[in-house]
């Protein structure tokens, strides 16, 4: 059986601190044009999608800081997106940076979206794994407070059935630096997750490790497909990329098989619109066999290590 959907991986190329939300939201609904006229069914948009990438910067006012911030969504602003997206009946993930109030206190995460054809939100992510530091680093560069400014994600990562208007898919979602990281995709992996959508901004140089610079591409490609293959998912990662106030990002947005293959891949740090054909079944072959969880996973053998927190030393 197969159950195709056709996605589009829209990378946008950089944005600068001067540009408005309404600047940017045209650029995205460009991109969604584009999308209908490739019969996409799903679209993807990269992290903190809205603005330029605000961690860069030490910012000390609540009141500054917030005006990177979306205190709901859809806006006035972000309206546009959505009608358009829902007039063309296309899907789409979007990342931003949600300001909101829950158990009685200001709550402030790097959150990304997942909204049906519909308009219905079908699921919610907050990101955890944060990088960067949390204080002033004046040697850097450039800093990265995703520390500061944001409160690590308290929704795990769940994985949520779509519609029929999109096959049913398991869809699952992860942000930036969590691709990084194994346990992001396993999580969702022992869900039976189809199709993780992530969007990412990510600098070219690394201040507390610039030899790792030159690599910066191939770790980018490297974990998505790693993530893929050994989570039988397709994998979906969308940058936000360019020069963004003389800080340079990777582009590489790409769709990832489960087989760990990339089958498209964007080619400019612009705008850009990547699209590939994705069967949700490709996965099955090797849910059911190498990655058959059930029969070759050993979770009581890792959990003790686990449970051990301490370094495992040959006697
Ligand atoms: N950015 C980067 C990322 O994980 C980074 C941080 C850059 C980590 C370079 C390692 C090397 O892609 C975000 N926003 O997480």
């Amino acid at each position: 059986m197969s159950r195709v959907i056709t996605v589009g991986a829209a990378q946008l190329g950089a944005i600068q601190r001067a540009d408005s939300r309404a600047r940017v939201v045209a650029r995205m609904v460009d991109l969604l044009k584009q999308a209908r006229s490739n019969g996409c069914d799903l679209v993807a948009f990269p992290e903190l999608a809205l603005t330029t990438f605000f961690p860069r910067w030490f910012m000390e006012d609540q009141s500054e800081i917030d005006t990177f911030f979306e205190r709901e969504m859809p806006s006035n602003e972000t309206a546009p997106l959505f009608n358009a997206a829902h007039e063309f009946g296309i899907a789409f993930s979007l990342g931003f940076a949600e300001l909101t109030g829950e158990e009685g206190r200001t709550r402030r995460f790097n959150t990304q979206i997942i909204v049906g054809k519909d308009g219905k939100i079908i699921g919610k992510y907050r990101k955890i794994h944060l990088p960067g530091h949390r204080e002033h680093e004046p040697w850097r560069a450039f800093q990265h407070l995703e520390k500061r400014y944001f409160e690590v994600g308290n929704l795990s990562w769940p994985v949520n059935r779509a519609p029929a208007d999109l096959q049913s898919g398991l869809f699952g979602q992860m942000i930036c630096n969590d691709r990084r990281w194994p346990e992001s995709y396993r999580v969702m992996g022992l869900q039976g997750v189809e199709m993780i959508l992530l969007g990412y901004n990510t600098p070219v140089h690394n201040p507390p490790a610039p030899s790792h610079d030159r690599l910066g591409d191939f770790h980018n490609h490297l974990v998505m497909q790693a993530g893929a293959y050994q989570n039988a998912t397709w994998v979906v990662g969308v940058a936000k990329c360019g020069v963004e106030e003389g800080c340079e990002m990777i582009g590489g947005s790409c769709i990832a098989a489960p087989t760990g293959e990339i089958v498209a891949q964007a080619i400019t740090r612009e705008d850009e619109l990547v699209v590939a054909r994705c069967d949700l079944d490709l996965g099955q072959s090797y849910k059911n066999s190498t990655f058959n969880f059930a029969r070759h996973r050993e979770p009581d053998q890792y959990r003790m290590i686990v449970e051990r927190k301490g370094a495992i030393l040959p006697e």
